[in-house]
């Protein structure tokens, strides 16, 4: 199914196995979008991870661009699944959720792991993809400052810094410590532009209260910029945030509400680390009674096909 890309090759780029599709789009200069698994394997329940891993694929072709979901099977990073490939990913149990800290390790395995946003721009600059699509960033959690704080930052952001990639998503995730999550990434050098909006959009909500660093009003201008970025060769990634379709949004106030509940569900239970944000968007699902998983696979399949638009912009330029 996946060829090896590079077979005498060391690096990132000597694991990586590219589905013929994706690597045949690359060596054309046709557009590719990299989509993330973590979100499939450990972010949304079953049957609508699957539904939304086929789902985010399809948005991205619609855009004009080739889907590339990666994933890490057998030691090798899997660029393009099939579908098959995606349903077992979807639905077999313990898939590692593999970061930058826990790629070799995963990659020293010999199951399934998913790769998270900061595993998935590694494997996407390696490949040559430029654009890719998430969910939600990681970011700074709540707790994470403070004199007694957990020092708990996604390795989501330090990839941002230092990966050169376009991301799109619909904002930090809102479980997160937003304002803290936006200062990091300013420090650390990284680009975070709104679509169309002038606000951060605040995931399962179309809106967070908090102004937006920068905003571009369309694909085309975002496509711009991703050019520029590129151009001057900063070696840092960008952040595009795109606001969840209005049909399948989640009020903010419920959201916030939702959040401040799982949050001291999650401390009483005593969740920390990698577990946490997978604990706390399952907790929130159960308390807004799926709200915010309808919220979340229709973000998710929005920012697959902007994705593929600025993809395809890209490629045409
Ligand atoms: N977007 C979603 N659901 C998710 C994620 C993103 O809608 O589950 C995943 C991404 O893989 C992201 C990860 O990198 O959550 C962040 O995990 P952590 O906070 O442990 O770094
Ligand atoms: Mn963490």
């Amino acid at each position: 199914m996946q060829t090896k890309l590079d077979p005498s090759g060391a690096g990132v780029r000597g694991r990586l196995a590219v589905a013929t599709e994706v690597s045949d789009a690359l060596a054309a200069g046709r557009p590719v979008v990299a989509l993330e698994s973590t979100l499939i394997s450990h972010g949304l329940p079953y049957p609508q991870n699957v539904e939304v891993a086929q789902a985010a694929e399809a948005a991205v072709r619609e855009s004009g661009a080739v889907p590339a979901t990666v994933a890490i099977r057998q030691g090798r990073i899997l660029v393009g699944l099939s579908e098959e490939q995606l349903t077992t990913l979807a639905t077999v149990g313990g898939v590692m959720k593999a970061s930058r800290p826990s790629l070799s390790l995963a990659l020293a395995g010999d199951g399934w792991a998913a790769t998270t946003v900061s595993a998935t721009m590694i494997a996407a600059a390696a490949a040559g993809i430029r654009v890719f699509a998430t969910g939600g960033i990681g970011g700074v959690h709540r707790g994470a400052t403070g004199p007694h704080g957990t020092f708990d930052v996604s390795s989501d952001l330090e990839e941002l810094a230092r990966t050169p990639v376009a991301v799109i998503c619909a904002g930090p995730k809102a479980i997160l410590d937003v304002p803290a999550t936006l200062e990091y990434l300013e420090t650390r050098g990284v680009p975070v532009v709104a679509i169309g909006t002038d606000q951060i959009p605040g995931f399962w909500s179309r809106e967070s209260g908090l102004a937006a660093p920068a905003t571009v009003p369309d694909v085309a201008a975002a496509a711009r910029l991703v050019a520029t970025h590129t151009e001057l060769g900063l070696g840092s990634g960008i952040l595009f945030c795109v606001p969840v379709p209005e049909a399948d949004a989640y009020p903010l106030a419920d959201a916030r509400a939702a959040v401040e509940r799982a949050i001291l569900d999650a401390d009483a239970a005593g969740i920390q680390g990698p577990a946490l944000t997978p604990w706390l968007l399952a907790r929130i699902a159960e308390i807004t009674a799926g709200a915010s998983v309808r919220a979340n696979v229709a973000l998710i399949v929005n920012n697959a096909r902007v994705a593929g638009q600025i993809a395809a912009t890209l490629a045409a330029r």
